[in-house]
């Protein structure tokens, strides 16, 4: 199905005026503040209006197909148009737009998305805290996590340890506990109590090591840490079964069951950031299955409800519940629209989907073996230094000497180059520094996958022609 070109009044909601992209491209530039950007830089080349989508496909105001090669923001899973899914939002809000969770109230879909994520996640993760976004997620768990420790009487376990690159999310303490260089610079940031270990980022930290003496090397920095800060010092580590905005980090073999072990051996909370990972990215419903995993906490967003209404959780194990409702008293955290009934109903039906249509087995079986095998194809070209991934969630890394593996300064460039050639042939893979990523909707099909590993490496043998004109400006 092609949908209308945005000009046509029809294509659009009653209530929005129909404009030319030049007036949204003003009236944007003039009032909104974008995430994560360089607002003078944006003002100057105008933003791209994205107006409908469908399948693994968005349209511009323009009428100019792109294909999505990063799910929205690693979270379209069941892909764009799911009529089930408007129709879910409807009937919810219908019988019940809103109401909430405190003051001993509950709803229907809240509880029954609730059992779901239960059943679906790891034995022993049997209670859900609802929250809007992955990083009020993970702020939940920031609070969750230290009052834990200090009904168990041991108040003075407050460090949390995390990973360089890790990302939680933008709240102010969700941005302390990631290990992002930049972002923590600003606004007053670091925080106390929050430390980081380097990522089992094996082609920058052991390229000449097998992946399993460096899988046990990298989660060796963990017990070093808890040494350095103190055990009895230490609250819990976080991290993502694969690193995501952070570059896309497969950990090497072994790497999480030792981290497992070393949490273990000294009584240290183990929380998996599943906000990207979970919901079939990696081919099973959640990294952790996966990686073989066994968190206390995880935490879940974006795929949840394939992105069609803001919804996240936290679960919570066993561990960590039963103190808090045996000893706990109020837990003095929530927010208004925790457990929102309708983004729990969309969340609902969102899972039913994946369920029904197989997506996850999908992931595991075909697509994802398929997206690999294809960009392994790459894996000769100059600028590729490293092809990873796993399911439905590929890095193709580019540097500037594979043999001496030696990279790019300053580091981005190439990769931002190479980004904007995909996206000027209109598929949207997203560059992380200097590493290409790719995290498609679970649906797309192997064909929307060729065409998706062809621009890419059309993508590279441009990006390798400007070489020269890039380095020397
Ligand atoms: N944890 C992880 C692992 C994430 O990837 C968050 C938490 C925060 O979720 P919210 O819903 O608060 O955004 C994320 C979000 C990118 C990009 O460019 C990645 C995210 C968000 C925005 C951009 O890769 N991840």
């Amino acid at each position: 199905m092609t949908p209308p070109a945005a000009s046509d009044a029809s294509a659009l909601p009653a209530a929005l005026p129909t404009r030319s992209t030049a007036e949204w491209r003003a009236l944007d530039a003039a009032h909104a503040l974008h995430p994560f950007t360089d607002y003078k830089a944006l003002a100057a080349e105008g933003s791209r209006i994205i107006t409908r989508a469908d399948g693994v496909y968005l349209w511009d105001s323009e009428g100019t197909r792109i294909l999505d090669g990063m799910a929205g923001l690693w979270c379209v899973n069941a892909g764009y148009g799911r009529r089930e899914l408007v129709d879910a939002a409807a009937r919810q809000m219908t019988a019940l737009p809103y109401y909430n969770l405190f003051f001993k109230t509950a709803t229907p879909p809240a509880i029954e998305l609730a059992r779901k994520l239960v059943e679906l996640t790891p034995a022993g993760l049997n209670h859900v805290f609802f929250t809007n976004s992955g990083s009020e997620a993970n702020d939940t768990v920031i609070r969750m996590v230290r009052q834990y420790w200090a009904l168990e009487d041991q108040p003075e376990r407050r460090v949390i340890i995390g990973r360089h690159n890790g990302y939680h999310g933008s709240t102010v303490a969700a941005t302390a506990m990631g290990g992002m260089g930049a972002m923590r610079r600003q606004g007053g940031l670091p925080l106390p109590d929050f430390e980081h270990i380097r990522e089992p980022n094996r082609l920058r930290y052991g390229p000449d090591q097998s992946p399993e003496d460096f899988g046990r090397a990298a989660a060796g920095w963990l017990e070093e840490a808890i040494q350095a800060i103190g055990p009895g010092r230490v609250a819990a580590f976080i991290g993502e079964p694969i690193q995501g905005a952070g570059g896309l980090i497969v950990p090497p073999p072994g790497y999480w069951a030792e981290i497992q072990r070393i949490c273990a051996n000294h009584g240290i909370l183990l929380i998996a950031d599943e906000v990207i990972c979970g919901f079939g990215r990696t081919g099973r419903w959640f990294g952790s299955q996966t990686f073989d995993i066994r968190p206390d906490i995880m935490t879940l967003a974006k795929g949840l409800s394939s992105g069609y209404l803001p919804i996240a959780a936290v679960m919570v194990g066993d561990r960590v519940s039963r103190t808090l409702i045996d000893k706990g008293g109020e837990f003095i955290h929530g927010f208004t629209y925790s457990g929102h009934p309708t983004a729990c109903a969309v969340a609902l039906e969102n899972i039913s989907i994946l369920e029904r249509e197989g997506l996850v087995d999908r992931v595991r079986e075909d697509i994802g073996p398929f997206l690999m095998e294809r960009l392994e194809g790459l894996r000769d070209h100059p600028l590729v230094g490293e092809v990873r991934g796993k399911g439905l969630m590929a890095g193709v890394e580019l540097i500037r000497d594979k043999d001496q593996h030696s990279f790019f300064a300053p580091v981005g460039r190439v990769g931002t180059r190479c980004r904007d050639h995909c996206f000027s042939n209109n598929v949207v893979i997203r560059a992380v520094e200097d590493t290409m990523v790719m995290a498609p909707p679970l649906i797309i099909t192997r064909d929307q996958i060729e065409t998706m590993v062809d621009t890419l490496a059309r993508a590279l043998d441009r990006t390798q022609r400007d070489l020269p004109r890039l380095m020397s400006s």
